[in-house]
């Protein structure tokens, strides 16, 4: 380990090869505190060129690579298990902040692997356009890990998730070489498309340091409505009858009326103002639980007036807020956006990240607290909170209480979502926490075809081995 130790600091420089045992161990760390594990040490080299001399001597040593952006990816996928035969490398990608100015005529931007969401989503408004991908981890999360997750987020809804964004990566693969092409051309039909196969392959097949990414013609948000409904099927068609009804919505996310309590709590959000818990529950059709639709409302061409206008003809709960000035969209958007940020205040949770069809958004709920009780019957109490992107079906299972160890709710949530016709990984990638119930949403022959595709880009099996990947039989 010693001489690997040297080697590193030998292509990229002492100060950015970190072996102190504390400061690994914060790398070595989710955001979760659920997931940690054991690393020889965290370098940050600041160019593609960089992450080459990394991985050759990686390579050359024989030591797996952990790629790390913000580590927000909450399934442990950014960081090591403390199962490794070899203590792995993290590689942080944080210094990988190169910003191009933006190309207004092809609407796209080359940016490093780095670069937070934030920083890109101000980058590209500076320039009158938008990012089409935002998250509540906007400050933290980055353009390589998004892509590395296919990471969905708020706006999932209006201009699909990270993959739809993605025009061009440059990647580094396990024997150095460098691959990619930025030029960003749509049309294009010369051979496999590896920035698209490398989007959701999670560190596993390469390491991505800078991407080409399209942009949107900015559409601001005129309002954003807030209601209370009986449950996750109220919800949806409230969000239906609101996208008939307004120009554009640019967000549709729902959360448990647990999820409202725990926020309010924990984060010391007051209730909304006039908020009868009551009328939400008594109305609840038994789907599990009643709770909150919130959608972000762009006018096109029409004016906030008008869509005040508009939304009159979507049958609007008695529980409705709307806010039309920022400071009232944000106070409605902290609801929502807190909830993560409550849970981990409250305990470590269990995060199963799933994607439910439409129509069976309602039964996968109504059986999700049985489900739970049941993979639980051993543990105190369990809190459930269910939120998420419901526009696109992307639900965030929380579950606090059971130990963060034992992985039944887990799993039980994970078949709850397969057993309809849902996916068990929607936007935080699979991560090391999910590997082994890929088989629950992908055939046993893709599968074999995803093995086949890491067995030929890195037959020695460096790039972040335990993640995505059900170790093969
Ligand atoms: C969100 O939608 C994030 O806020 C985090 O994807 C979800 O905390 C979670 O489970
Ligand atoms: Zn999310």
């Amino acid at each position: 380990m010693r001489e690997l130790i040297a080697d590193l600091r030998a292509v990229i420089g002492s100060a950015h090869v970190l072996a102190e045992p504390d400061v690994v161990a914060g790398y070595a760390t989710d955001w979760t505190r659920r997931y940690s594990g054991v690393a020889a040490c965290v370098v940050r080299p600041a160019s593609t060129a960089e992450v080459a001399d990394v991985i050759r001597a990686c390579a050359a040593h024989g030591a797996p690579i952990v790629p790390q952006g913000g580590n927000t990816s909450l399934l442990g996928g950014s960081v090591p298990s403390d199962r490794m035969p070899v203590p792995p490398v993290i590689l942080w990608t944080g210094r990988l902040t190169s910003l191009d100015p933006v190309d207004t005529r092809s609407s796209q931007v080359t940016v490093g692997a780095g670069v937070t969401i934030a920083k890109l989503r101000a980058h590209a408004a500076a320039a009158g356009l938008s990012y089409g991908v935002d998250l509540a981890s906007r400050d933290t999360a980055t353009v390589g890990g998004t892509i590395a997750t296919n990471a969905g987020g708020i706006r999932a809804i209006r201009y699909g998730p990270t993959r739809a964004q993605v025009a061009g990566v440059t990647a580094v693969l396990a024997d150095g070489s460098v691959v990619g092409n930025m030029s960003g051309l749509t049309a294009s039909a010369a051979g496999y498309d590896i920035a698209q196969l490398l989007t959701g392959s999670e560190g596993t097949l390469a390491v991505i340091t800078a991407a080409r990414l399209r942009l949107r013609i900015a559409e601001p948000a005129v309002a954003v409505l807030m209601a209370g409904v009986a449950g996750i099927d109220a919800a949806a068609d409230l969000l239906a009858r609101i996208g008939a009804a307004v120009p554009g919505v640019l967000a549709g996310e729902y959360f448990d009326s647990a999820g409202m309590d725990l926020v309010c709590r924990a984060a010391g959000l007051p209730l909304p103002r006039g908020y009868d818990r009551s009328v939400a529950e008594g109305a609840s059709a038994g789907d599990g639980a009643a709770g909150f639709l919130l959608a972000e409302l762009t006018s096109g061409d029409a004016g906030p007036d008008d869509i005040a206008q508009r939304l009159a003809g979507a049958a609007l709960p008695d529980q409705t807020w709307v806010a039309t000035d920022s400071r009232g969209m944000a106070a409605l958007w902290a609801y929502r956006e807190r909830l993560t940020e409550a849970i981990a205040t409250t305990g470590i949770p269990h995060k199963m990240d799933v994607a439910v069809p439409a129509g069976e958004l309602g039964a996968f709920r109504s059986e999700l607290d049985g489900v739970v009780r049941a993979a639980t019957v051993h543990d105190s109490e369990s809190l459930v909170i269910v939120f998420g992107h419901i526009g696109v079906g992307n639900l965030h299972v929380n579950v606090i209480g059971p130990d963060p160890a034992d992985t039944s709710v887990d799993v039980a949530v994970a078949r709850l979502a397969a057993a309809h016709g849902g996916s068990v990984a929607a936007e935080h990638g699979v991560g090391r926490a999910k590997a082994a119930w890929l088989g629950l949403t992908r055939s046993v022959a893709e599968i074999a075809a995803m093995h086949a595709i890491k067995a030929a880009l890195d037959p020695a099996g460096l790039l972040n081995p335990g993640v995505l990947l059900p170790a093969e039989r």
